[in-house]
């Protein structure tokens, strides 16, 4: 059994055969890739380990300039020297002087010589080209399994026509059968795994392998999708959770309080971009986050939160209503259980001592002319959609894209409805949110954290 696969990756230039290269190992700076011709000029390798153990190196060649006329150079070998495709093929890549001036293709055929695998990268919205031919031609000599890779599959602006179609047509003629579609900047998983599937069945010598890898690309993939949801479910529990007190007669105080939790807020939520640009390999010059679109006065004053207030067993609006002041919570909360206020007895119904001690200090301190701001409800909402829609487009993305990343319009609606009773039980907690003073992590904030992840991770697209 063969342990270690190698691949040249070949094809015209510009093709896309440094960004396939990228996207297949997830390193966004691997080589060089530019609309320019002839970027890479030298033969360069990443690898694929399952481990520590290498199972697949891939091996980036320059393209072929002038295929036609290499093709009919090494055909006037063949003749000259009355060898085989093969023998004159390795002839001209053993020999400098056989070269002319082929130097950068006979680094490339060099490589397809000694690689067991041929990945061959087609620009699916050129027409198939007499330069095309000559290249399938020559590469059909070479005796090793080729595998085209249809490539700029996606449609778009530049490709509207797409000739994917007369490609499959033209490889099939030249016994080309297993073809896969693959786009460098769009990922999909399915494809990737095919393509390695259908390397499995042209060499078949590999295919213990290449099952291994495909199983740990698929757990790989399952598990990056369920730490990117977690990330931004800790994002979530944080900001919901997270307090400024001020004394509440005081403007500047709570001016002041409101510019910290921004701030504090702020540099959560790029530290949670940080964390998951880097989680799915991709980096800071990928995205640029939009700042929190929010004026100065949006955000949340809640003196008596009535989350709070309704967590002490009492209908906090109609407490409220009936003329409660703050003399109630404090008479709760300093454990007179004489409750003074006769009209609000029925706020001792399900009133439990670890509740006071639990929310006594915030309560007291409510009602002693404190008061709390908290991120309002509508600039939630907007952090939760973004980072969503921002996993989904991480996951989306193929390591060879080069444009930066753009969210896709994202519809939040059915998220919402989920995350928002979660993100009601995260407000009761201030001490939950890392931004805290003291922030504590008791299990029932992992529990919250699963069940926020696990709604992050069903609108995933
Ligand atoms: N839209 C799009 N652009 C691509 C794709 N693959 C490569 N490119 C771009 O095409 C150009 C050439 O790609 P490169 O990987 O350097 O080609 P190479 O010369 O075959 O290595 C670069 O500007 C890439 O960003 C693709 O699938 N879709
Ligand atoms: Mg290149």
């Amino acid at each position: 059994m063969n342990t270690r696969l190698d691949i040249a990756v070949i094809g015209h230039t510009n093709a896309g055969k440094t960004s396939l290269m990228r996207t297949l190992t997830r390193r966004r700076d691997f080589g060089e890739v530019s609309a320019h011709p002839a970027t890479t000029r030298h033969v360069e390798m990443a690898e694929l380990a399952l481990g520590s153990e290498t199972v697949l190196r891939l091996f980036d060649t320059p393209g072929f300039e002038d295929s036609s006329g290499l093709l009919a150079h090494i055909e006037a070998l063949k003749t000259a020297r009355d060898e085989d495709w093969i023998e004159a093929i390795e002839a001209f890549v053993a020999t400098p002087d056989l070269q002319a001036g082929f130097a950068q293709e006979a680094k490339a055929l060099g490589q397809v010589l000694s690689s067991a695998v041929l990945l061959y990268v087609i620009d699916a919205r050129d027409p198939v080209r007499a330069k095309h031919r000559d290249e399938l031609e020559l590469l059909g000599r070479c005796a090793r399994p080729v595998l085209p890779v249809l490539n700029f599959v996606a449609p778009g602006p530049g490709n509207e026509v797409g000739h994917e179609q007369a490609w499959r047509q033209q490889l099939a003629r030249v016994n080309m059968h297993a073809v896969v579609s693959f786009d460098t900047v769009v990922y999909n998983q399915a494809d990737e795994l095919t393509l390695y599937g259908k390397i499995a069945t042209l060499a078949d010598r590999f295919a213990p392998i290449l099952t291994r890898l495909i199983d740990e690309l698929t757990a790989a993939r399952a598990a990056q999708r369920r730490a990117s949801a977690v990330m931004v479910a800790e994002l979530i529990v944080d900001i919901a959770a997270a307090r400024r007190p001020y004394k509440a007669d005081d403007e500047a105080a709570k001016t002041a309080a409101a510019a910290d939790l921004k701030n504090a807020i702020r540099r959560r939520e790029q530290q949670a971009v940080t964390a998951l640009l880097e989680l799915n390999r991709f980096g800071s010059a990928d995205y640029a986050p939009p700042e929190l679109p929010i004026a100065g006065g949006a955000w949340q004053e809640d003196l008596f939160d009535p989350l709070v207030l309704e967590r002490f067993g009492f209908d906090a609006t109609k407490a409220l209503a009936a003329g409660a002041t703050a003399g109630l919570a404090i008479d709760l909360m300093t454990g007179g259980l004489t409750l003074g206020a006769a009209a609000l007895t029925g706020a001792a119904v399900g009133f439990a001592i670890d509740s006071v001690r639990r929310y006594g200090g915030r309560l007291v301190a409510l009602a002693t002319g404190m008061a709390e701001m908290t991120v309002d409800a509508p600039t939630l909402k907007l952090v939760i959609d973004r980072e969503t829609a921002l996993v989904s487009a991480l996951l989306r993305r193929g390591h060879g894209a080069q444009s930066p990343i753009a969210t896709a319009p994202f519809d939040g609606t059915a998220l919402q409805e989920r995350v928002a009773p979660l993100t009601h039980q995260a407000r009761r907690h201030p001490n939950w949110s890392s931004l805290a003073e003291s922030p504590r992590t008791p299990a029932a904030r992992a529990t919250l954290v699963t069940r926020i992840a696990d709604a992050v991770e069903s609108a995933l697209s």
